[in-house]
């Protein structure tokens, strides 16, 4: 047993927030006299619980009190020294728990931390973290081949020719996998995609169409938006948060200069930005700024369904976002700039710091 098993520990396991039953967990070396301090079988006999029985009884979380009423609950030994307690699902209940055993000397962790204790492999309890969390299909398929070797298996394929001396083989194995690692660190953050342009061209009205509801304000005001406002969604079940941000412009009062200040800092930790332009208005030199600031940006010409106004502009995608015109090309252009390699089913993606620096440092 290591070290950190030998300390008891009991952690929640289930969500924190109302559930139909929560899960406390209890681990350690004198986790059964603990369980039998507090908790009295239903059907009254006393020996120890066995393993694997799950059994139904009153548990007092204060087990130095035998006045207070317990509550009902089912207990089940899942080891020689763990258990596992499922109460009702509500917060005081599993609260009361917990605070019960730490009165008993329990260290409370963490899920993850609970799942380190017993999983050896990191790779499985960083995927089973990351899959908690991930936010639709498509990424919690790719970490589920994560949770089932795919990554291991890739990083093994690093480390043998590494250690058989072949190093261009080590490093070409490394540096493919290194591809995805931009990806990977976006299964459980979404891609953060920033609109910018002058106010008034449509950004608000773009997200809104984007996103499909009314998120952001739209009015017929240049300088409408003040603050950076999120929507997230999903495009081709990759999870993109599209961030609104102030028109860019000399700033006409301190409130829509913090604005604009908020917009610039946004942009800077941007995975994509779509520089947006009014394709019925004159390219102006504020325009013509704005595009050489964002040379990787996806150009975005709005309105369409208004004529447009003569002038030489860079190329761009053509959309409406009142008319609902060019949207699909849109969201397309986004998703293929944001993944333009998709990984196919079991593939390796690093996901996390530590597998990257791991595999840096293979090579
Ligand atoms: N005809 C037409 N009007 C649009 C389109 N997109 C936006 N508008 C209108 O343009 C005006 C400004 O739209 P907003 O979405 O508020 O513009 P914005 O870029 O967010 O403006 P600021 O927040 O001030 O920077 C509103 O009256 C919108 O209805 C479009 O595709 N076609
Ligand atoms: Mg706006």
């Amino acid at each position: 047993m290591n070290a950190a098993r030998s300390e008891l520990r009991a952690s929640l396991l289930t969500p924190t927030g109302r559930g139909a039953v929560a899960v406390v967990a209890l681990t350690g070396p004198n986790a059964a006299d603990v369980v039998a301090r507090h908790f009295t079988a239903a059907s009254g006999k006393s020996q120890s619980l066995s393993l694997g029985r799950i059994r139904f009884g009153c548990w007092r979380a204060n087990a130095a009190n035998l006045e207070t009423i317990g509550e009902e609950l089912v207990v089940c030994r899942t080891g020689d020294d763990d258990f596992e307690i499922h109460c009702h699902g509500g917060v005081a209940a599993s609260a009361a728990i917990l605070d019960g055993l730490r009165a008993d000397g329990a260290t409370i962790c963490e899920w993850p931390e609970w799942l380190a204790l017993r999983e050896p492999d990191p790779i499985v309890v960083e995927a089973r973290t990351a899959l908690a969390k991930a936010r639709t299909q498509r990424t919690a398929a790719i970490l589920l081949d994560q949770l089932q070797g795919a990554l291991s298996r890739a990083i093994e394929a690093v480390r043998r020719p590494s250690a058989d001396g072949e190093l261009d083989g080590a490093r070409e194995a490394a540096e493919a996998l290194l591809r995805r690692a931009a990806l990977g660190r976006r299964l459980v953050e979404p891609f953060r995609v920033v609109l910018t342009g002058r106010p008034n061209v449509g950004k608000s009205s773009l997200i809104n169409a984007l996103v499909g509801y009314r998120r952001a304000v739209v009015y017929d005001e240049p300088g409408t938006t003040r603050d950076v406002v999120t929507a997230t969604t999903a495009l081709d079940g990759w999870p993109v948060e599209f961030s609104d941000t102030a028109g860019i412009r000399e700033a006409r009062d301190p409130l829509e200069s913090a604005g604009i200040a908020a917009a610039r800092r946004r942009l800077a930790e941007a995975d994509l930005v779509l520089v947006v332009f009014d394709r019925s208005q004159a390219w102006t030199a504020d325009d013509a700024n704005l595009f050489a600031e964002h040379p990787d940006a996806i150009v975005v010409h709005n309105k369409c369904d208004l004529p447009a106004m003569e002038a030489a502009r860079p190329s761009g995608l053509a959309v409406s976002a009142v008319g609902n015109i060019g949207l699909d090309e849109l969201m397309q252009a986004i998703v293929q700039r944001l993944v333009p390699n998709p990984p196919a089913p079991g593939d390796a993606v690093p996901f996390t710091e530590r597998q990257m620096e791991l595999i840096r440092g293979l090579v």
